[in-house]
């Protein structure tokens, strides 16, 4: 395949080299420091289980092995399905050293994404939590499934460990990991991220969020999401010889006692989940947990209002940083010295210098200072192209290497980035990402749907809820009905209408396109 990767050109890698950026450091390595001067210390916690660095690192060398044994190895593709599990971080060190390379599917992905990543990244193995193993039946065609947990009529993961030789390893510059896109339409895009663009992800996110060795950093989102895995996430929390506290999902209830327990310093959460934070912070006269210990909350993926943002310091009593990243590249953060405003009005600024940052019109033409409009991207840890998707690269990049982002920002005369909106049909719901076309072809498939246009209804909580548009082919589908036709395909539940609204015709825009702006206005006035 030669749409694998797209590497930079090489002036641009020669100087993101010079300039330190990239280290010929593969993430391999990133455990010796702490294995080397903190053997004993705790990584990671999970639940009962408590790993130090030197049991990780073994535990990931002993995992290398024994997948090399069982024939997988350098540049194989290996399908990750595991929601926060300690297993997820030995397996991931163990792909980084033996040079295969993780998938990262997210714990909802079901069946319609499970076999679309398998027919994209043909893997040779699917790793996958027992409570999902039944997918593996859906991929017939991967030659290895194991399983964390009770493995059934599968090999359990705790069995291909071994001793023996990880393999020569992967070099600086070949692809780490393959993250999901959630800003481009249709279904997922694999982005290929190297060993030397993504360390300088997490060390840079590190050193900007001053992770050390007293991080205790808390993985609240699942862990297959570039936000909590390196911005700077579990991997850069283990970077810097801190420790990752693994919680099994977001809820105050589950999260505010580990955050007591283990004094958590710090964690990254999605807009949604931070109002639900803050409202059980508030009314928690009765809820007991002391939550004194986090001094960082971290809010990204979508859009947070800045009403939320102003209560984030005195209902936490911690710092807050907007973050606004793609797991194609760019990050932009809020600093710790930025005045209040600019925390809670503002999405921060790129990550490093040479994040090169333009905002144009639809011609692609620069647009006047502090107008909005997309912003493309380029720099040292930003893709040149997406994994096999030549066609699609043409459109997602410019000639000359930047990322077409959809998103529609403006920047302020102090350099900080606003979210408006999108250019790009994608449903930001809460911070998962709802293909548009993609539900709209599921939905398509259904006998009584003549037509659908699913559209992104703005909503106080989840930032933008999603409304599917139907015009019936005889007697008018119930949403029940939907639903039931939508999840027996398998899609991941956040991808479900959250209402349905069955018309005679769609309002149509000058050139007849579907009107989705007035189709979302006509839903707000209903
Ligand atoms: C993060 O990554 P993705 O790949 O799931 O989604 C990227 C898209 C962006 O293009 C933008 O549309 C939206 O999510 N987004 C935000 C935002 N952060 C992301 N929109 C408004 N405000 C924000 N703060 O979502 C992601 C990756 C790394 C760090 C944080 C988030």
């Amino acid at each position: 395949m030669t749409d694998d990767f797209t590497p930079w050109p090489p002036e641009f890698a020669q100087r993101y080299r010079a300039r330190g950026y990239w280290r010929d450091r593969t993430l391999g390595t990133l455990l010796d420091d702490g294995v080397r001067r903190w053997p004993t210390r705790t990584a990671v916690v999970d639940g009962d289980r408590r790993w130090t660095y030197a049991e990780l690192n073994e535990k990931a060398i002993r995992l290398a092995a024994g997948l090399r044994a069982r024939g997988i190895g350098h540049g194989d593709r290996v399908l990750v399905h595991l929601p926060n599990l300690a297993e997820f971080l030995s397996l991931m060190f163990a792909l980084f050293r033996n040079g295969a390379i993780p998938v990262l599917a997210l714990p909802p992905h079901r069946r319609t994404e499970i076999v679309h990543l398998a027919r994209l990244a043909t893997p040779v193995a699917y790793v996958v939590a027992s409570e999902f193993r039944d997918l593996a039946h859906a991929v017939p065609e991967i030659e290895h499934v194991f399983v964390v947990g009770e493995p059934g009529e599968f090999t359990a993961l705790d069995d291909v460990a071994d001793e023996g030789d990880p393999g020569p390893g992967p070099g600086p510059d070949d692809v780490a990991v393959l993250l999901l896109s959630g800003g481009t339409t249709g279904l997922p895009k694999l982005i290929p991220r190297t060993h030397n663009d993504y360390e300088f992800n997490l060390r840079a996110s590190a050193k900007l969020c001053g992770f050390d060795s007293d991080t205790r950093y808390l993985a609240a989102l699942p862990m297959a999401h570039n936000f909590p895995l390196a911005c700077p996430g579990v991997l850069g929390t283990l970077s810097a010889g801190g420790t990752v506290v693994l919680c099994a999902d977001a809820d105050p209830r589950t999260a505010f006692p580990l955050i007591e327990a283990e004094r958590v310093t710090a964690t990254a959460l999605v807009p949604p989940l931070v109002l639900v934070w803050l409202d059980a912070a508030e009314e928690s006269e009765e809820a007991t947990a002391d939550i004194s210990s986090l001094n960082l909350l971290q809010a990204g993926g979508a859009r947070l209002k800045a009403e939320a943002a102003r209560r984030v310091g005195p209902v936490l009593d911690c710092v807050l940083q907007q973050v606004y990243g793609m797991a194609e590249g760019l990050l932009n953060y809020t600093r710790f010295r930025d005045p209040e405003a600019i925390v809670n009005e503002t999405q921060g600024r790129p990550l490093c210098m040479d994040d090169e940052v333009r905002i144009v019109t639809a011609d692609d033409e620069p647009v006047p200072a502090g107008a909005s409009g997309e912003l493309l991207v380029r720099g040292p840890y930003t893709i040149r192209g997406y994994y096999r998707a030549a066609e699609h690269n043409a459109a997602a990049f410019t000639a000359d290497g930047f990322y077409r982002s959809g998103d529609l920002v403006r920047r302020l005369p102090s350099g900080e980035l606003v979210v408006e909106g999108r250019v790009k049909d994608v449903i930001n719901r809460g911070g998962d990402k709802i293909p548009v076309e993609e539900v709209e072809n599921l939905l398509l498939c259904h006998p009584a749907v003549h037509d659908v246009a699913v559209v992104g209804i703005p909503d106080d909580v989840m930032g933008e809820r999603s409304c599917a548009f139907v015009i019936a082919r005889g007697t008018s589908p119930t949403r029940k009905e939907l639903l039931a036709h939508l999840r027996e395909h398998g899609v991941a539940a956040f991808k479900l209408p959250d209402k349905v609204r069955v018309l005679k015709s769609f309002p149509r825009t000058a050139v007849g396109k579907v009107d989705r702006e007035s189709l979302s206005t006509l839903e707000i006035r209903s």
